[in-house]
């Protein structure tokens, strides 16, 4: 049984409501000692670590290390928001009633972490000194070390975080167990895994994995669902898994900052990190604010919205990242960075890592590669097309290790939000971008948003999955409430942003090509829509948004065909009038959803049909 009040005094954590918690869960699950850290504990987590063969060194101060095999992703369908009333469970939440959630994890929690450390780990998810620094705070408890050297990269951590807290009792209580991750059944009738937000009593608790969004319950659990399910409960603000960029013209020394969402493989981490095109290098200047989560508020004083990145640092998508797709990226997971890496391939000689995309092919000498799993690649049967890293493997890095971090990405105010986008991977009908004035239209355009289905099994022909604002699977309360929160919160602001939608990866129907070069280029887009707010362009008006004329974008030193630029450039209103049925069908799900969204589809449609003007 671990020694508690020693450790805790040591740590001088002194918070009552944080030390009465950490009890609590200590005797529970029966970890035999009890360790609080900060993130000046890293260096020495780190070699113990190494020491224990949990990581490997990867290079000069980065380190890499393997998940269980059935244990690589977030799964979606053993994640479940509980809270005490009926009346919150959406389409998506995955709702239960909180009394059965509480008994079934402390089932499974109870005596699962003896014999382990369990580390306290008191964190922020938001900068210091924040108009919502009162909805960051969290203590996770963790039994499984390279998930604290995790939560050290993803967000700010340390005991001065609850310390001062106005009230001590406004953390979020966040616990994670590991369970024995190969007797948990995952993916059969008897899985045991769950992971439960009970959102109304500001507790996480998960057990059964130690990877990614399952794990690090500061990133996913709490950023998003949690804080979304708190801004609305408070009225206060959004929490969307939404990127957060700054676009400086160096000549007239504005600044722009757009935040926006997008489905999963929908380039959303690449566009966050992106640098301008050579050709227009010179004159603007992109800085990262973040790749995953942004809340946002109105500020009462000056009645704009602000946006902040509540991460301390990027759980990126290592497959495909390279030179071409993200420089960025791969600088900011350079020697020295305490870069870590999780399933990619291996070399356990050279200690290089590679992942599919990092190279066009494979390094051709594959002595000292082991794959994601750890086998050998050299006594792969001939002509073997196995991965060498597993598809969702990732990388996690500081964001002050991104090389064009914004110079005022810690600002405790945020920054000025201008522009809001929507963008999935959709091959046809959608344009380059459609810009949106309207305020219902743009959170219309928000909860119509999805990608093709990626498998084949999941698709119906030219049906996307649709993925609300991105927010499918952290929605935390109706959908219905959602969009009318959403309408609230900007409906407060002085200037509405200038909402679009951007889509890069339209394809020639016959031969597949895509019709947009993409990554640095996607630039271009973006400023035509800065340009559209400021009243310097026009566009042409459809029935679906604003485009922007050939003549308007600016096309300096982009390879593309007339035909092509035309495609991405038009509205084909036959593909977009079944697109609208589908629609209905989709929103027709969400039960209470405000008439404004419902007009803006009806109006939409309207202007779809033929012969409307
Ligand atoms: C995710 C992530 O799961 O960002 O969306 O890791
Ligand atoms: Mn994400």
């Amino acid at each position: 049984m671990a020694v508690i009040e020693p450790a805790l005094d040591g740590a001088g954590l002194r918070n009552p409501k944080v030390r009465e918690y950490v009890r609590y869960w200590a005797e529970l699950t029966g970890a035999e000692r009890i360790e609080v850290v900060g993130a000046s504990d890293d260096a020495r987590l780190i070699q113990e670590s190494v020491e224990a063969g949990e990581i490997v060194p990867a290079g000069e101060g980065v380190y890499y290390s393997r998940s269980y095999h059935m244990d690589t992703a977030r799964t979606e369908e053993r994640t479940i928001v509980a809270t005490h009333s009926t009346a919150d469970a959406g389409v998506y939440n995955n709702w239960r009633p909180s009394s059965e959630m509480h008994e079934l994890l402390e089932e499974r929690m109870r005596g699962a972490s003896a014999g382990k450390t369990m580390y306290v780990v008191p964190y922020l998810m938001a900068p210091p000194g924040s108009p919502l620094e009162e909805y960051g705070a969290g203590v996770e408890l963790t039994d499984h070390r390279t998930v604290v050297l995790h939560m050290i990269r993803m967000a700010r951590v340390g005991v001065e975080f609850v310390e001062n807290l106005a009230d001590p009792n406004s953390f979020v209580r966040a616990v994670h167990v590991t369970g024995d991750l190969e007797n948990l059944g995952q993916g059969t009738a008897e899985d045991q895994r769950y992971f439960v937000t009970v959102a109304d009593e500001r507790t996480i608790l998960h057990f059964g994995s130690a990877y990614g969004g399952n794990a690090l319950l500061g990133k996913i659990a709490h950023g998003l669902r949690q804080a979304a399910y708190d801004g609305w409960a408070s009225g206060k603000f959004l929490a969307e898994q939404f990127m957060l960029i700054g676009i400086t013209d160096k000549e007239t020394g504005r600044k722009y900052h757009i935040c926006g969402g997008f489905p999963s493989a929908s380039g959303k981490t690449n566009l966050a990190m992106m640098l301008p095109p050579d050709a227009l290098g010179e004159r603007y200047q992109v800085s990262f604010y973040g790749d995953d989560i942004a809340w946002l508020w109105v500020d009462p004083e000056d009645g704009r919205l602000y946006g902040m990145n509540p991460e301390y640092g990027v759980f990126g998508v290592a497959k495909d990242t390279n030179e071409t797709t993200n420089p960025t990226a791969l600088q900011s997971v350079d020697a020295g960075t305490g870069a870590l890496f999780t399933n990619v391939a291996y070399n356990e000689i050279t200690h290089e890592v590679w992942w599919e995309g990092r190279t066009p092919a494979p390094p051709a000498d594959v002595t000292g590669w082991r794959d994601w799993k750890g086998n050998l690649i050299s006594v792969r049967p001939e002509g073997s097309d196995e991965p060498w890293s597993h598809p969702n493997s990732r990388f996690t890095t500081t964001l002050a290790n991104v090389p064009n971090i914004a110079a005022d990405f810690e600002d405790p105010r945020g920054v000025p939000i201008d522009g809001i986008i929507f963008g999935g991977r959709t091959p046809d009908r959608e344009p380059l971008i459609r810009a949106i004035t309207d305020l219902a239209e743009g959170v219309y355009d928000g909860l119509t948003l999805g990608a093709e289905a990626t498998f084949a099994a999941e698709g119906v022909e030219g049906l996307l999955r649709y993925d609300p604002m991105s927010m499918r699977p952290f929605m935390s309360y109706p959908e219905g409430a959602y969009a009318a929160h959403w309408l609230k919160i900007i409906g407060q602001v002085r200037e509405t942003p200038i909402f679009a939608h951007v889509n890069w990866f339209q394809r020639d129907h016959e031969d597949g090509h895509y019709l947009w070069p993409g990554y640095r280029d996607n630039l271009r887009p973006l400023l035509w829509l800065m340009q559209l707010m400021n009243g310097e362009v026009t566009g042409r008006q459809t029935p679906v948004g604003i485009l922007p004329t050939k003549e308007e974008l600016n096309l300096d030193g982009v390879e593309i065909t007339p035909g092509d630029l035309d495609k991405i450039l038009s509205i084909d209103a036959e593909r977009w009038r079944r697109e609208m049925a589908h629609r209905e069908q989709h929103l027709t799900q969400f039960d209470g959803l405000p008439n404004e969204i419902w007009a803006a589809h009806r109006r939409i449609a309207a202007a779809l049909e033929p012969g409307a003007d």
